[in-house]
């Protein structure tokens, strides 16, 4: 239920992306986002190379809190 309200406030403004557990998107629990991870919320994938700043290919806790 926390996660299906998470996602309705993302598509409601991407500023509510603030409002989102990075948990919610890390599947897996390594603790980064991967491009896969990513693939649940379209706004997510098309903000994911502007916040993948070392261009590693997966988004840390650091580069996912940018873009509050
Ligand atoms: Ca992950
Ligand atoms: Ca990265």
């Amino acid at each position: 239920m926390k996660t299906t309200l998470a996602f309705v406030a993302l598509a409601s403004s991407s500023a509510a992306f603030a409002a989102v557990d990075f948990d919610s998107f890390d599947a897996d629990g390594d603790g980064v986002i991967s491009k896969t991870e990513a693939q649940v919320n379209s706004q997510l994938v098309q903000l994911f190379d502007q916040l993948d700043v070392d261009r590693n290919g997966e988004l840390s806790k650091e580069e996912f809190s940018k873009v509050q």
